[in-house]
């Protein structure tokens, strides 16, 4: 490209040199003529549309406007066959934001005028107007639209294992804590904002009654499942959102929501709960957390459940655990609860007894308690003793277990 320009250079002076001396031209009419024979600067843009991803950590990019970043970026060239003066740009984007909040969402807002580099700090629609001047002073201008999408999930911390006391002050149903999401939450941030924050707890069957109680069976057929929840982005529809009542393996879960309740029944197990974040595009992440709930009256203890359960060990703190199955032996299923220090990737294996691997599950732990629920088909025919081993980041953790 450069021999070209020079090439064109060159003879574009040739053609001068020889006006020059062999025509009695006037200097007037010489430059003009000069004038009309340079040629135009010119931008060439293949394309006018361009999607770019916004950083991980800040809601925009910083971009650069030189000659080369505009060719490495969006593969303009500017071509300048008189030689390159000067190019400068207009920034401009779709809508006013101020601090990352739009205060104007029609009409073209100018972002910066012949800066080389510039903080973009918003998400959106961007026009990029060229201004290219050459060294016939010569100028061309072309203009090229992006828009910056946010594809970053929120990153959610959660707060560390907590302990609830309930009142216990006046009857089982005033017995209750309800905490909010700004509870659990203990700075969780997004590249652009987390527009809101969601959540859930868990429950085991035992604890239907007192859901019921609370107002879950919202279709008031006696039952918790599916049908049951609350349309919080009023769309008529529970099913999106996690709005519904979710069963994970031996637990169920409660919508999504602003806040949740614990009560007298939680005093017999730890309540995990989930916290979620989602972002002004709709992406989300979780986090969870433990509690575990005492009640300072034990006039207020509920009877024991009706559904009896198999205790879930204590929370693990300090290494990586992986417990005893629940039940053991099993039958149909089974459930086997690990702890994690910190969350990743962790391999989950069966070996029968002659050592074969009859199960493999690549699982993503999270910080905390986590669980995996075995279904008896999944083991084969084989009864008997089976080994079953968990590879965390930090130690490969070993069980046994009876299978009927
Ligand atoms: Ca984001
Ligand atoms: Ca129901
Ligand atoms: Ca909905």
């Amino acid at each position: 490209m450069k021999t070209q320009n020079l090439h064109q250079k060159i003879s574009h002076r040739f053609i001068a040199i020889v006006v020059l001396f062999s025509l009695p031209f006037s200097l007037q009419a010489f430059s003009t003529f000069a004038v009309a024979d340079s040629t135009k600067p010119e931008i060439v843009i293949p394309n006018r549309l361009f999607k770019l991803a916004a950083q991980s950590n800040v809601c925009g990019l910083d971009m650069r406007f030189t000659p080369d970043a505009l060719q490495q970026n969006f593969g303009v060239e500017l071509k300048t066959p008189c030689g390159y003066l000067s190019s400068k740009v207009q920034l401009a984007s779709w809508g006013r934001w101020v601090k990352g909040v739009l205060v104007q969402s029609e009409g073209w807002a100018i972002l910066s005028e012949n800066e080389a580099q510039f903080e973009i700090r918003n998400v959106g629609r961007f026009r990029l107007v060229i201004n290219l001047l050459d060294r016939c002073r010569q100028r061309t201008q072309d203009t090229l639209y992006f828009e910056i999408e946010d594809l970053s999930k929120p990153t959610m911390l959660c707060a560390s294992a907590l302990n609830l006391s309930l009142p216990g002050s006046s009857g089982l149903r005033s017995d209750v804590v309800t905490l909010d999401h700004e509870f659990f939450n203990k700075g969780s941030k997004d590249n652009c904002r987390i527009s809101q924050y969601r959540v859930r707890r868990a429950f085991y069957p035992a604890v239907i009654p007192t859901m019921i109680g609370a107002g879950y069976d919202t279709n008031g057929d006696g039952k918790l499942d599916q049908q049951d929840g609350f349309d919080l982005n009023k769309d008529g529809d529970i099913t999106d959102l996690g709005e519904y009542i979710e069963r994970r393996g031996a637990r169920y879960w409660t919508p999504l929501q602003s806040q949740v309740e614990f009560f007298p029944v939680d005093t017999l197990t730890s309540v995990t709960v989930e916290l979620w974040g989602i972002d002004g595009v709709g992406a989300f992440n979780t986090c969870k957390t433990e509690v575990s709930v005492s009640s300072s009256s034990s006039a207020d203890r509920p009877n024991p459940p009706i559904i009896k359960l198999p205790g879930e060990p204590p929370l693990s703190r300090g290494k990586d655990i992986l417990h005893p199955n629940l039940p053991n032996p099993v039958d149909k299923e089974a459930l086997i609860y690990y702890d994690l220090q910190q969350s990743g990737n962790v391999e989950f294996n069966v070996y029968d007894q002659q050592g074969r691997r009859v199960l493999i599950r690549q699982l993503n732990g999270t910080t905390g308690r986590n669980e995996i629920l075995l279904q008896r088909s999944e083991l084969g025919h084989s009864k008997g003793f089976f080994l079953y081993t968990l590879r965390t980041p930090t130690a490969v953790l070993v069980q046994k277990m009876l299978v009927l």
